[in-house]
């Protein structure tokens, strides 16, 4: 579900029957609505938030039957690089689970607000498989090679108290008002500077990206 207002476009992942596991066609109307913000001038700021949950991870009923060729066109690294590469900043609204592709999604983005009951982690190991949407990359940028290391590989899941505190998400709220206080912080973006906001963000990527 996409909506545009006052210079925010949030985008709500909508299969609250799957817990919005992401499938291909869920993944690629997000690559869509992405790449047309991208290209929006009025848009500031961007929203990614659920219906209930935020996204407890790839669609695993989808992946149990697919072949290389198919495992290949479902990767959807390129939509959450789409994502990454957007120059304005987005901030992941998290209630109830953000997990594996969920919460790589989550990490996507440069802010996370998430309810006092959400629970993030990466299941994949668990599953025989690996996050294979960034996870990890930005999770070792984000908590420290040890603490992503822990997680990744134990495939522990940790409520959102412990995520603010190893820095996985930037604030914890009262349940139900993940979105409003992200909106309250794009607010802040569309009432700042756009150069500046841009910039910053940039430099701040390639100062990581550089290694200095
Ligand atoms: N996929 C598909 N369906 C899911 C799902 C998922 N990830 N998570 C939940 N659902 C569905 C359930 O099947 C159920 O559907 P029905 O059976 O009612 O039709 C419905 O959502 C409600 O789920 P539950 O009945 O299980 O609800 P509970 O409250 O009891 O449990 C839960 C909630 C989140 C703890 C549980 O559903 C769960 O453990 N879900 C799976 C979580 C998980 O393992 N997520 C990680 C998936 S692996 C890659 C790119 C990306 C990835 C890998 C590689 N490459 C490009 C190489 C990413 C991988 C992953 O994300």
């Amino acid at each position: 579900i996409v909506e545009k207002r006052n210079g925010i476009a949030t985008l709500k992942l909508h299969r609250p029957d799957a817990m919005n596991a992401l499938n291909q066609q869920l993944v690629e109307e997000l690559d869509y609505h992405v790449e047309a913000i991208g290209k929006d001038q009025e848009i500031r700021a961007v929203i990614l938030t659920g219906e209930k949950n935020f996204a407890a991870g790839a669609d695993i009923k989808a992946m149990v039957d697919l072949d290389v060729r198919g495992a290949e066109t479902f990767a959807f690294s390129h939509t959450f690089k789409k994502i990454y590469n957007l120059e304005i900043p987005t901030i992941a609204a998290i209630e109830g689970y953000a997990l594996g592709g969920g919460l790589e999604l989550a990490v996507t983005c440069d802010l996370r607000i998430a309810s006092s009951n959400a629970k993030l982690g990466f299941p994949e190991t668990g599953l025989g498989i690996m996050p294979g949407a960034g996870g990890t990359i930005l999770a070792p940028m984000l908590l420290g090679v040890s603490k992503a290391m822990e997680m990744i590989l134990l495939g522990s899941i940790v409520g959102a108290d412990e995520a603010y505190r190893i820095g996985l998400i930037n604030k914890m709220v009262e349940p139900g008002q993940a979105y409003s206080e992200a909106v309250n912080w794009a607010n802040k973006f569309v009432d700042g500077a756009p150069v500046a906001l841009q910039m910053a963000k940039k430099t701040i990527r390639r100062g990581l990206e550089s290694g200095s």
